[in-house]
């Protein structure tokens, strides 16, 4: 280990200075010389919690130094920080008061995994999607200019965030809007994977001018030796200030008209401080260029910083991860990631692109064995459809692997150039349903919603691996916009059908167990579920209970639906997604229209954002989805209906 933080308890004679850390104050209340202790406590803590919880481990490692430094320096939440993702701030939770919400971050009741402004007046911005902080810490200063008051705002963006469309936008707006900005630019070479693109390049060789670099550091050990070395190093970081440009040539950031200052070791607490309070100070738009190591402390996380960027629990001294228990069936990334390959290796017009989530999203596997037809683009989702529109004009067969939360800020590009256009792009939305840990930045629960009303959008989600893979050779063939929903985590393990399907049929449900009085008509990964209360609810009111698998939210399987509606007494829909507008809303709006008066029960996630916790258990119960709460819901629907059938048609107005 290098700089490793040691993990063996603290004796009970040396209290932490940690422990007395209750608001950024206690920070500026410590010595120099006793910060390093301070950033050596840190990182022990940040492992021995996020090795038992889980977390985004890397990260927070990477930025010890520079959050104690931008505290050192600023005085939140006077002072507005605003963190892009929001996952590296687990540092600033520690120095803001919340080291006892910590023990239980991304757990029930305890801390959130990212920033939320409800947590703390410490974070000005609630975030956990990346490429927001530039923008919103622009309008911030812009609106601290307004009101005519002297507060400072600092913008943290990782190295990453400037693959970002929306980061880029920002920076061309900087100098026009405000001549008070610092913008901290954490660059740590990483992504999740390694970052991509031009800019990355770009950083790398910023960070790495060999000559600069070397006569930098030689001088800086030259002066810190001399008499009154402190002053010495101070005057020389003013020189050096001045004179990159001479060295390096103008950066980039000057052509936008922001101040570059670095590269700035990361790791090195004075010279943290002293830029900061020279970018605190400077009366025009300042970008730090921070150089850090994501993962310093921890071997493991060093070594391996996309395994450690965020993973579950995992043993603090090898890294073993603790997750997965042994012999668990495979992910559904991994599913959807090897039919990819097979069908790739088989028809090379398919491509696959992800938005920096390579391993995440199962395209890691399309890299390893067909690069040519893997495209990682950054944090750049809009990019990603379009890239894939342009390509499926030309013949090609994008498939884009994106989470269904980031698939959000691609709406437009859904919509306007892939839909409109009826373009062949299969969007393969990962992480449907809850993120429980992660919480409501990451829940992919709006997906049905907003995309049932896309004309010529088909939308699936397979009840498990098999129908997955049969979805994706669906959509392959599909020669319009196809999408897929499927969760998070391990598939459910069933054996293959007896009859394997190639291709379904659009817009064909399956039933899954015969009976008429209730249907319950289940989406996706729900089909377990509605076998589960067909089962308990046929045992205890003798209904014939009857179940379908959807497979398709669009196009709905209409003439089954209202043949078994005209039949039933109760319609129940199950979901994992918001019900406002979701699949249930489409068999309701189908009964409407066709005049079926049967009732409907719609069971999903409610219209709220769904905070975090321990599991996806706990936050089903809390908002009625546990089992036995979804069978009292049916149980009263079925008791507060008089037994009308369909054939009770409304009547026209
Ligand atoms: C819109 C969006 N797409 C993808 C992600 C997933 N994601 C979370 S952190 C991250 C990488 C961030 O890298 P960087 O900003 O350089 O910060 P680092 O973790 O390296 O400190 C990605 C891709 C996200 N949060 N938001």
């Amino acid at each position: 280990m290098s700089d490793s933080a040691s993990l063996s308890p603290a004796s009970p004679a040396a209290p932490r200075l940690l422990d007395a850390i209750r608001s950024p104050d206690d920070v500026k209340g410590l010595s120099a010389t006793q910060l390093p202790q301070l950033a050596a406590e840190i990182r022990e803590e940040l492992i021995r919690v996020t090795a038992r919880n889980g977390g985004h481990v890397g990260p927070n490692l990477g930025v010890v130094e520079l959050t104690i430094a931008l505290h050192r320096v600023f005085s939140t939440p006077r002072d507005k920080f605003v963190f892009d993702v929001a996952h590296q701030g687990y540092v600033h939770k520690l120095l803001t008061g919340r080291l006892a919400q910590f023990q239980k971050v991304r757990q029930t009741g305890g801390a959130s995994g990212f920033l939320t402004r409800d947590e703390s007046p410490h974070d000005a911005f609630g975030a956990g999607h990346a490429g927001t902080a530039l923008s919103a810490a622009l309008g911030m200063a812009v609106a601290r200019d307004l009101s005519g008051t002297d507060e400072h705002v600092v913008a943290l963006c990782g190295d990453a965030a400037f693959t970002c469309g929306i980061t880029l936008e920002a920076l061309n707006n900087v100098v026009a809007s405000t001549r008070r900005l610092v913008v901290i630019l954490n660059d740590n070479e990483w992504s999740i994977a390694r970052n991509v693109g031009a800019i990355a390049k770009y950083l790398n060789k910023l960070s790495t001018n060999r000559t600069y670099n070397k006569v930098h550091h030689d001088l800086e050990r030259f002066f810190r030796g001399l008499p009154g070395g402190d002053e010495m190093h101070g005057l020389w970081m003013k020189w050096k200030r001045e004179t990159k440009d001479f060295f390096v040539g103008s950066s980039l950031f000057e052509k936008f008209g922001l101040r570059y200052i670095g590269p700035i070791d990361g790791h090195n607490l004075d010279e943290l401080v002293k830029n900061l309070e020279f970018a605190r100070d400077t009366d025009t738009p300042v970008i730090l260029h921070v150089v850090t190591e994501k993962g310093r402390g921890l071997e493991a996380a060093r070594a391996q910083p996309e395994k450690f960027h965020g993973l579950g629990a995992f043993d603090p001294v090898t890294g073993e991860s603790k997750a997965s228990a042994p012999g668990s069936p495979p992910a559904y990334q991994d599913v959807f990631g090897h039919e990819l390959v097979r069908l790739a290796r088989a028809d090379s017009r398919i491509v696959g692109i992800t938005g920096a989530m390579p391993s995440g999203t199962g395209l890691n596997h399309l890299a390893a064995a067909l690069p040519k037809q893997f495209f990682d683009v950054g944090i750049a989702e809009e990019h990603a459809v379009l890239f894939a529109a342009g390509l499926a004009t030309q013949g090609i067969r994008p498939v884009v692997a994106i989470y269904s939360t980031f698939l959000q800020r691609a709406y437009d590009n859904i919509l306007h150039d892939v839909a409109l256009q009826n373009l062949p792009v299969t969007f393969c939305m990962d992480r449907a349903g809850l993120s429980a840990n992660d919480g409501p930045t990451h829940h992919g629960l709006f997906d049905v919603a907003y995309l049932r009303c896309v004309p010529r959008a088909v939308i699936m989600a397979p009840k498990d691996e098999h129908e997955l893979q049969a979805m994706l050779r669906t959509a392959l063939a599909h020669d319009g916009p196809a999408f897929i929903r499927y969760p998070r985590g391990s598939a459910t393990g069933t054996p293959p059908p007896a009859a394997p399907v190639d291709t379904f049929e659009l817009g064909r449900a399956e039933i899954v167990r015969p009976g008429a009085d209730v249907q319950i008509w289940a989406l996706g990964c729900m089909v377990a579920d509605a076998l589960a209360l067909a089962a308990s609810l046929a045992a205890e009111t003798g209904l014939a209970v009857g179940v379908v698998n959807a497979r398709f939210a669009k196009p709905l399987d209409q003439d089954l639906l209202l043949a078994q509606a005209r039949e039933a007494r109760l319609v129940v829909t199950l979901e994992d997604a918001v019900v406002t507008g979701g699949f249930g809303s489409a068999v309701l709006e189908t009964l409407a229209e066709a005049r079926i008066a049967t009732p409907v029960e719609r069971i999903g996630w409610p219209d709220t954002f769904v905070g975090h916790a321990s599991s996806v258990a706990e936050l089903r119960a809390a908002h009625g989805l546990a089992p036995a709460q979804m069978l009292a819901r049916v149980r009263a629907r079925l008791a507060a209906n008089t037994p009308a059938r369909g054939s009770d048609a409304l009547q026209p107005a």
